[in-house]
């Protein structure tokens, strides 16, 4: 199974995505998670990232797209992989045709989480009280929706004519969400 969730942020991604890799036993690859990583660790990575990060701005191409190449190399993505918040550009998209095309692979689908605004800010908002996340306060939150907004969303049209695209509910709780994204790829799922 190799699949890309996409959505704003807030739309349930992250949580989702560990539910169905865990199910599959396939890599759960969230750049988001890996460059918070990075950034507790002091790495250099890290260093770049959090600048981005903190003001709501997606981290340059040049940097995310050669960490996704490196992590799609190893050894532990053959039986599979959902990719969490990558690709978010059009750079990015073209970057993973090449990786795939070098891994002699291709996407199965591509599940889209569809929630609306105000919504995601609550969720994000409520996020803010317990992650500590510093990209979490509300005026990046709202930030956050608009680079979506311009730099994300149009990439939907991109593999909806690719006929990938998986658009799911994503309002409701995260059991009803996971119901929704099981019935719409199931039958998929059963191919891979
Ligand atoms: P991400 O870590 O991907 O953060 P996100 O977009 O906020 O999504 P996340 O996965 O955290 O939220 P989710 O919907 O799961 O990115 C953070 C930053 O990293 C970006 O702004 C950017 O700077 C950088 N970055 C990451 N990828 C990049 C890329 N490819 N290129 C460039 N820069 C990149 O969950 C949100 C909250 O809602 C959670 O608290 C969750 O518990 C809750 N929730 C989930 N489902 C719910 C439900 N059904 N009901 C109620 N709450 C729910």
């Amino acid at each position: 199974m190799r699949m890309l969730f996409m959505g704003p942020p807030g739309a349930g991604k992250g949580t989702q995505a560990a539910l169905v890799a865990d199910h599959f036993s396939v890599v759960h690859l969230s750049t988001g998670d890996i460059f918070r990583a990075s950034v507790a660790a002091g790495t250099e990575l890290g260093v770049t990232a959090k600048r981005y990060m903190d003001a709501g701005e997606y981290v340059p191409d040049s940097v995310t797209n050669a960490m996704v190449r490196a992590r799609l190399g190893e050894s532990d993505v053959i039986r599979g992989f959902l990719l969490d918040g990558y690709p978010r550009t059009v750079d990015q998209v073209a970057e993973l045709d090449d990786i795939l095309t070098d891994l002699g692979t291709k996407l199965d689908g591509v599940v889209v989480l569809q929630v609306d605004l105000e919504e995601l800010i609550t969720r994000l908002l409520e996020r803010a009280r317990t992650s500590g996340r510093t990209d979490d306060t509300e005026d990046v939150i709202r930030h956050r929706q608009q680079v979506y907004a311009e730099q994300t969303a149009p990439l939907l049209a991109l593999y909806t004519e690719r006929g990938l695209v998986f658009e799911v509910d994503g309002r409701g709780t995260v059991d009803e969400v996971a119901e929704r994204i099981w019935g719409a790829i199931a039958p998929t799922a059963d191919e891979s």
